[in-house]
């Protein structure tokens, strides 16, 4: 009988939810006991008690706005991340962020608002239908990843409260809760970990709000329950574990610009000829690749976004 050991099933093989599902039943159909004795049915075994761990979506759509470079592996998305509520090296968020309890959340949507709302996770999920969104995702720190996401458009949760005239930025506010974050003990940032957006940045229908990845409700590490993702901004934009959305008159001031205003703006959109002042800009490592590429005009999505900036000074709004 050909069947994969679940050591040879890269997740990166996984090319649609369908699929997934259909090898789970396989697995299934397979039954265990034919194959107990056949070297690797351990490995069969611990693939899939993990995907009985995290709900799967089903109907997600594919999305038009996909890109199709190859995606990396759900390993490197989940154990290489920046979340620093849980620590500042790149493997804490993975060992340490199982302490988040992601039920019950809810998520505060007020400010220059006609309705303010508090919406459960539960009910967020049932807004709109799920799409599956691959993104390409780049690091201010020089890396860059290709990320299944799952998830809407933010225009749709951003409706549901009727902005007012005035509200020209909106703020996207992450938990703090030193019980349950233990990285928020050290004072590397100003918590809560504070990001925004310029109104129409907000409702471009490239942002979203992921509440997946790889089929799958968010890992911890990753942001769960939702977190935002702006795939032609720097990945620091992207705030996970969101509570509160706030309409706001002014330009927010997120807790990276109040850690180093000279580092990092409020655009900061990717722009390769705008260097950190600690480093260049100009290329980037994709996790899994030995040779660096170039890094393109906002992350490569520019036909779809430079007309949100025509007029500005890219260098002095970086
Ligand atoms: N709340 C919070 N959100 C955060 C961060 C963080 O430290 N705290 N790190 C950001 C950075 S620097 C990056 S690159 C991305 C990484 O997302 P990923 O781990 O899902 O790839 O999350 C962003 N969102
Ligand atoms: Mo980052």
């Amino acid at each position: 009988m050909l069947i994969k050991r679940a050591s040879d099933i890269q997740p990166s093989d996984i090319t649609s939810q369908d699929l997934f599902l259909h090898r789970r039943d396989f697995i299934k159909k397979a039954g265990l006991g034919s194959i107990g004795a056949v070297a690797g049915a351990a490995g069969l075994l611990s693939f899939s008690s993990n995907a009985q761990s995290a709900t799967k979506f089903s109907g997600v759509r594919k999305s038009p706005l996909s890109t199709d470079d190859k995606q990396n592996s759900f390993k490197e998305i989940t154990t290489y991340n920046n979340y620093y509520e849980f620590g500042t090296d790149k493997t804490d968020p993975a060992k340490t962020a199982g302490s988040l309890k992601t039920r019950p959340w809810t998520v505060s949507i007020e400010g220059l608002v006609k309705k303010p709302r508090q919406l459960g996770i539960d009910d967020i999920l049932k807004l709109a239908p799920l799409e599956e969104r691959i993104y390409r995702m780049r690091c201010v720190e020089g890396w860059s990843m290709v990320i299944p996401w799952v998830g809407f458009s933010l225009s749709t949760l951003l409706k549901q409260v009727e902005p007012l005239g005035n509200a020209k930025y909106v703020e996207f506010v992450t938990l703090n809760d030193p019980q349950m974050m233990p990285g928020v003990k050290s004072s590397v940032l100003n918590w809560p970990y504070l990001e925004g957006l310029r109104l129409d940045e907000a409702m471009h229908p490239l942002t979203i709000m992921a509440l997946g990845l790889y089929g799958e409700e968010l890992p911890n590490q990753n942001g769960a329950p939702m977190r935002l993702v702006v795939p032609w901004k720097y990945g620091f934009k992207g705030g996970k574990s969101i509570v509160k959305i706030r309409f706001v008159a002014e330009q927010p001031n997120s807790a990276w610009m109040r850690a180093a205003p000279s580092e990092y703006g409020f655009y900061s959109n990717v722009n390769p000829t705008v260097d950190h002042p600690r480093w260049s800009q100009a290329s980037e490592r994709r996790i899994g690749e030995f040779l660096k590429r170039k890094t393109l005009m906002f992350n490569g999505y520019g036909n779809q976004v430079a007309q949100l900036y025509t007029g500005m000074d890219l260098k002095k709004s970086f």
